[in-house]
Parts: C-alpha cells; structure tokens; sequence
C-alpha cells in the first residue's frame, strides 16, 4: 500500500508518530492532537526489500528451529519509509514526539564500535550504508525462533525451577525469549557475543536508530526476556548470570515505557526536517503498544479472534504461573498485563462449522441461537492441534454425568466448542490474576469477531458486555498515542486523559440474565475435566 494522508487538521499543527517494526513489515502512522489520524504508510519486507530474500519477514533456517531476519533490511525499510513519509509531503518539522513497537523478543547486537557511528550519521547518505558494518550478528533471532531449547532448561535449574523463573521473570523459560537466545549465542558463537557492546531488543533497537544512541529497553517488552524481575523492574542477577558474562553492562539500565529517552538525531533534522525538539518516547514490543491502541483499561480484556486466539489483560495483581506471560504494564508503571494465546481458534471453528452446518456461518450462528446456554450439561475440548493453553491435545466430549462420549448432535456440538473455547480462555485468564470486576469490558477482535452469535457467548461465558473494535494497526495506533502521553507523563498525567478523545468501541452483546449461574458452575466443572485431560497419557 503505498502512503495515505487523510484528514485536513491545521496545516502547522503539531503531529506524534507511532512506527511498528512487525515480523513482515514496517508500518507508521501520524496523528493529531484530536487522535485522528492524518497519516499512514508503510514497507514489506518480501515485496519492497526483495534482496533481503525473506518470507513473510523471516529466513527459517534448515534446522526448522532457527528463525531469524537480517537487521540491515529493518534499517532500510526505515531508510524507505521515511523517503516515503517525506514524498508523500508530510511535513515532518510539525512532529513533537515519536515512539514505536517491535515484535517482541528479537534480538539486535550491535558490534563494538557502533555507539561511536550513530553518534556521526552523516545526513547525506542513507541508514543502511552508515550501519552496515554496526552489527556482530547479521541475521537477529526473532520471536518465531525455538532453538533454545537446552537454554531454557540450564536457566529454570539455575533458577530453581520453572515456577521461580516465573514469579521473578513473569513467565517460564520459553524458547523465543531473549535471555535464552542470547545464552545460545554466547555458547554457540563466543566471538560475536564478546564483540557486542550492546544487546538490544527490535523496539530499543529501532528507538536507537532515531535518537542515534543506544536507547533504553522497556520495562514492558523488557519482560519478554526471561531476564528482568517484573516487581523490582531491575535485572535478576540470578538470570543475567545464568545467560551470559557481563551481560548488564550489554544490556544498559531499562527505563519505564513512558519515558521521554531524548530528541532525534541531528541525522533525522537535516535530511528529513524533523524539529531539533522532537522527542523519541521508548520504544516497546507490539502486544504492550497494542494495549495501548486499544485503550485497555483496568479490569477489561481484549479477546483477539484470528488464526489462533489471544487474550491481553490488564491486571493488578499478576499471579505468574506456567502459561502464559506477564509483562509489566506499557502505560501505567505500578501495573501488569498478562497475554495468553491458545493455538486452536478460528481454524477449529471452521472444522466445527464444515462437519455440522454444512461450511456455512450462517447455519453455524443460527445453531448458538437455538441452543441453550449450558448446552443441557454437553461440554467440549476441541484441541484439533497440540495446544498452547493447556498443552493438550485432542477432542474430548462429556455428557450432564461427566460420561465421555463420542459425538453430541449438530447443534450441540456447535455450541459445546464456542461454549468450551471461552471457558477455556476465562479460566486461564483468571489463574494469572484476571478478575471480572464492575465495569469490566470485553474487546473483541479479530476474524470471527464480526459474528454476533460468537460474541454472545462470550459475553455470557465472561458475564460482561462486548465491545467490538477494529485491531487493524493497533500496535502502531498505540504508539503514537504513547509517544503524545510521553510527553506529559512525567508531570502525573494519565495515558486514559491523554486518549479520551479516541472514538469509542462499539457495544455489540450483554449477558443473559441467567449467565452468570450457568457459567459459574460449568467454570468449576470445566477446570476438573480439563485436570482429568491432561492427566491422560497423551495419545
Ligand atoms: P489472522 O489475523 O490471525 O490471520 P483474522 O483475524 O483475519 O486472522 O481471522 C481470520 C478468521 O476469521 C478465519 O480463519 C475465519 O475462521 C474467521 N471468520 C471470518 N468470518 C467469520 C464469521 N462470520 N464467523 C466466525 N468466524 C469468522
Ligand atoms: C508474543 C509474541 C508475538 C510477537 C510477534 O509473545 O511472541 O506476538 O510479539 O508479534
């Protein structure tokens, strides 16, 4: 898509960007003071940069464990965008603040030296020739990576187990987390890990190339690494020395997400007539910045409906446990956020729809209609592939007496999968701290999202109204938000006053009367048959 700039705001007002370095692109997006937006652009990877030979932004590596992107292709999509953003006739000099999301957990090292070239970039050439020779590691590991396995293990023992690693860090070891990659990278390929002054995360990284110096890692995509203590917001020291030697030192101090970590590089002011002023606000990954776009406040949860499901929650009393993650929260510092994703979503619902309503959504939304909430005891799991939440596999089905059995009618099935699937979702939820509180709003998103019959489910299983709101870009949506909030952060400002203007989600469902009785009971019930589950000896 090549740039749009939209609405008419007042030629010389001022403007906040929110850049999104994802896994296949780069996106920007330009607002207002009002919110609205006035511009978007931006560069993918496989088509625009095609010397860089990704697919979908990513090289897999023979192994199908190793997943890594070249850094130097993030930094000349940047190049490109920016020639974009200036072509297009954006007037750059009316930007106040920048901030921006990375995908989460990738790593960028940068080779000895290279503080001394981003301090120098000379406003004549591009990016991409300045800091070519600026990385150890050509190729970064990204968060698709899941070569790390041994890593994880040596980091839980050293840790004294799973649960510890998880009640400091927020989460178990998993593989595509940072601290473990880098452990991998200082075992496997020593040299490069000893010429690495600094360590950043693809968010820290991308703020770095605007402030031309290494920027600050987040507390918020910060605790994607296995590294940080999610209470202190200060390294472990029991991780860092489980990783890598003197590896603070290569990692620098992580500042809040709010924080206004300096103006822009005298690079970006001469060639592209950014304001000397213009404020770069820290960078964070795109599941905190996305929070952030969706305006998620206390007690609310979005529920992403896509190829898989995933769930973002505030909460303020984090309960680590051994799925999930939970990360510090990206635009109030004292809180948390948990994030759940459960592998079978749209793609199991689809199988449920093509076997019992004839492949039609129609059919399948009229059967959620015409069953009963409770579904007359009939309770399902549908994990058609292995999943992550629960790591279960297989369909199992019970009958009102807990009696397995090996179909249930059309109708029923239809219901016992959705009815499952959000039962599912509010339990995990709710054994990371989630807790339905007055007030408590579901975000809906994603795919399966425009279907009514779904969302009342939801809304009934979770005894909450739904809302609906379109999730396109909402990681870039919400660092530009973010990066108007720095500004004014540190004088005690709430993100909520600096966003009121944003327009509102749109209600779409509200609880039957009956739901919270009905879904009470099946919440018990559902978590002793899923413990029965994953006691089986897997198939
Ligand atoms: P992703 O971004 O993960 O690729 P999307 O958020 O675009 O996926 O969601 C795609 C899914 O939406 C499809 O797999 C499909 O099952 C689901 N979907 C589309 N329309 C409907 C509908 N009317 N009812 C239920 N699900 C739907
Ligand atoms: C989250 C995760 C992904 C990446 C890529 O833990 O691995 O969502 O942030 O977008």
């Amino acid at each position: 898509m090549s740039g749009r700039t939209m609405a008419a705001a007042a030629p010389d007002s001022p403007l906040y960007l929110g850049f999104d370095f994802s896994t296949q692109q780069l996106k920007v997006v330009a607002i207002d003071g009002n919110l609205n937006v006035v511009h978007q652009d931006n560069v993918q990877f496989d088509s625009e940069l095609p010397e860089f030979r990704t697919q979908g932004g990513v090289h897999i590596h023979t192994d199908r464990l190793t997943v890594t992107s070249p850094v130097l292709m993030w930094v000349k999509a940047l190049d490109l965008l920016l020639d974009k953003m200036k072509g297009a006739g954006l007037d750059l000099s009316r930007v106040r603040a920048l901030s921006g999301s990375g995908q989460q957990h990738g790593s960028v090292f940068w080779r000895t030296g290279a503080s001394e070239t981003l301090k120098q970039l000379h406003p004549d050439q591009d990016l991409h020739q300045l800091l070519q020779d600026s990385f150890s590691v050509a190729d970064c590991p990204v968060w698709m990576d899941s070569s790390s396995r041994q890593q994880c293990e040596e980091l839980q023992a050293a840790a004294g187990g799973a649960v510890v690693l998880a009640h400091i860090t927020g989460s178990r070891a998993y593989e595509r987390f940072t601290g473990n990659q880098i452990a991998k990278l200082h075992q496997s390929r020593a040299d490069e890990y000893q010429n690495s002054e600094r360590i950043s995360l693809v968010s820290s990284f991308a703020a770095s190339l605007f402030l031309g110096g290494y920027a600050a890692i987040d507390y918020s995509d910060g605790s994607g690494m296995n590294l940080l203590d999610i209470r202190t917001r200060t390294w472990s020291e029991i991780c860092l020395e489980a990783c890598a030697p003197d590896l603070e030192r290569r990692l620098g101090t992580p500042q809040p997400s709010t924080s206004v970590l300096g103006s822009v590089s005298s690079y970006f002011v001469h060639r592209y007539g950014f304001s000397e002023s213009c404020s770069v606000v820290a960078f964070t990954g795109d599941n905190p910045a996305s929070l952030a776009g969706m305006r998620l406040q206390p007690g609310d949860i979005a529920v992403s409906l896509g190829t898989s499901d995933t769930l973002f929650l505030w909460v303020q009393q984090p309960r680590p446990a051994l799925e999930g993650h939970v990360f510090c929260n990206p635009v109030e510092q004292r809180e948390f956020m948990a994030l759940l994703c459960f592998k079978n979503g749209s793609l199991t619902r689809e199988r449920i729809r093509n076997e019992n309503t004839g492949g039609s959504w129609e059919l399948f939304s009229a059967a959620l209609r015409e069953t009963p909430l409770g579904n007359n005891g009939n309770i399902g799991f549908y994990f058609d592939s292995m999943e992550i939440t629960p790591p279960a596999v297989g369909v199992h089905r019970f009958d009102r007496e807990d009696n397995r059995v090996s179909c249930l009618g059309p109708g029923a099935e239809v219901r016992a999968l959705v009815e499952g699937q959000f039962v599912s979702r509010r339990l995990h939820a709710e054994r990371l701290g989630y807790s339905i509180i007055p007030g408590t709003r579901v975000l809906a998103t994603g795919g399966a999202s425009c279907n009514k019959e779904i969302l009342q489910v939801l809304s009934d299983v979770f005894n909450a109204p739904v809302y609906t709101m379109d999730l396109s870009g909402s990681a870039c949506l919400g660092s530009a938000y973010r990066a108007l909030h720095g500004l004014v952060a540190e004088s005690g400002v709430s993100f909520f006053d600096v966003v009121k203007k944003a327009p509102e989600p749109k209600l779409v469902a509200t609880p039957h009367p009956t739901a919270q009785q009905v879904y009470q009971q099946m919440l018990q019930r559902y978590a002793r048959l899923e413990e029965s589950i994953l006691q089986e000896p897997r198939p």
